[in-house]
């Protein structure tokens, strides 16, 4: 009889690359690639080490510098020779054709950027039709541009010595252009293709969310990981699925919520993170048009995350970007019970920091001036939640009366 070894699963490894530049300084950089260090994690790698360098700007040819490519390569080559391979590294900016290519010629291992490893752990959760025709689109329209000539080795071959010499002999001039040509053109049909399908699917959902009747839609937007699904579920008495990882929901959910005596549609969305390609963005229209469309937005943000101020940032952009600013909408700040600072001595006269800040301090600050438009929260404990419940009647309650003033099932107060 056959024996079968079963080997153990082995972990991809890999190696994060960052900048420090004007515009990001040393412990913002630190973020990110704490940020993108989660990332690789969900997308199932195990960071060994960072290399991170100081420059006024990335290197158009090779991100970083020459001389720290060769110090990753030498890493690399090290840990090889000590039997630990590198599967890959992780640049925490997109990287264009040309650097990619450099990179992969002077480190000889897969190389990822920010987006693509995005991209990666979209792929790996897309669930239905519509996300995994929305990610493969995204996926294309990311290589495209990053197209190599496969042949190049022919062409070489063909440009160097002998008769015809010069720039590709006859005959092997075209090879390389040809293919390339080719795979482009594999790629466009297939793209157009994948437009042709979300289209149709648009109008489905659209024709959907027409049918829904008359209430108003509200939509749980936020940075990716602060505990979107996790509300939704509470509200919604609902099982989507929520856990410690980054994109944990890529499909959007609609649940009917009754507060008192009025029912309305809880949507929850695709999280959104820092440095992701308006392009990336656009691929999910028809997941993140029921942010356009919906008449109220509760941002929830991760008050317990260093940098939950920048999280709110982008998440605003990302907003105005689909269009959808100036929405009402409110904050939901969540995780109150996994929020940390530390004390200062009372000797200690350096200025307080960020970290030294309490909870009730930070209320003072520009939080203030949201007035009713913010609570704070846990969802995990279900802190506050009933107090949740009464601000969002009202808003959700304002704006039914606003929208359909003859609906009357308002008035009917329940026994
Ligand atoms: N400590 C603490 N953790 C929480 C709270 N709410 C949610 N979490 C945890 O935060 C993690 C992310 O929660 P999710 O609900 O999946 O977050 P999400 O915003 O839906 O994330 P994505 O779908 O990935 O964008 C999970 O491990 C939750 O258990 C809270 O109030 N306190
Ligand atoms: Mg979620």
């Amino acid at each position: 009889m056959k024996e079968f070894v079963i080997s153990e699963a082995k972990v991809e490894t890999a190696v994060l690359v960052g900048l420090i530049t004007p515009e990001q300084d040393e412990r913002k950089t630190s973020e990110y690639l704490d940020e993108l260090e989660f990332l690789a994690e969900t997308a199932g790698a195990k960071v060994v080490r960072r290399f991170v360098q100081k420059m006024p700007q990335a290197n158009s040819v090779t991100y970083v510098g020459t001389g720290k490519l060769q110090e990753i390569a030498s890493y690399i080559h090290d840990e090889d020779e000590a039997g630990r391979e590198i599967g890959m590294v992780i640049f925490d900016d997109e990287l264009s054709a040309k650097q990619i290519r450099n990179v992969e010629g002077e480190l000889k291992v897969k190389i990822l950027d920010r987006t693509s490893l995005i991209l990666d752990i979209f792929a790996m959760r897309a669930q239905t039709a519509n996300a995994k025709t929305q990610v493969e689109l995204a996926q294309y329209k990311y290589m495209l541009p990053r197209l190599q000539r496969l042949w190049t080795h022919l062409e070489r071959q063909g440009g160097g010595s002998g008769a015809g010499g010069g720039k590709g002999s006859v005959g092997l001039r075209g090879p390389g252009e040809t293919q390339l040509e080719m795979d482009r053109r594999i790629i466009l049909n297939r793209m157009s293709l994948l437009k042709e399908r979300l289209a149709e699917i648009d109008k489905q959902k659209s024709t959907q969310r027409k049918n829904r009747g008359r209430m108003i839609r509200v939509a749980l937007v936020g940075y990716t990981n602060v505990g979107k699904s996790t509300l939704m579920n509470l509200l919604a008495k609902s099982e989507v699925f929520a856990e410690n990882k980054l994109f944990a929901t890529l499909d959007t959910t609609v649940r009917k919520v009754i507060i008192g005596n009025l029912p309305f549609l809880l949507s929850d969305t695709v999280g959104f993170i820092r440095k992701l390609p308006t392009d990336l963005v656009d691929s999910f229209k028809s997941t993140l048009d029921e942010v356009r469309e919906a008449d109220f937005l509760i941002h929830v943000v991760d008050i317990s995350h260093p940098d939950f101020e920048e999280q709110i940032q982008v998440v605003d952009k990302t907003i105005a970007d689909l269009g959808a600013a100036g929405k009402p909408s409110m904050i939901v700040f969540n995780k109150i019970d996994a929020y940390t600072w530390v004390e200062k001595d009372a000797d200690d006269l350096t200025p307080k920091t960020r970290e030294n800040v309490t909870l009730d301090e930070l209320r003072q600050t520009w939080m203030a001036k949201l007035n009713n438009n913010c609570i704070f929260i846990s969802a995990r404990q279900k802190l506050n939640m009933e107090e949740l419940k009464v601000i969002m009647y009202d808003k959700v309650r304002e704006l039914h009366v606003q929208k359909y003033p003859y609906n009357d099932f308002l008035y009917t107060i329940p026994e």
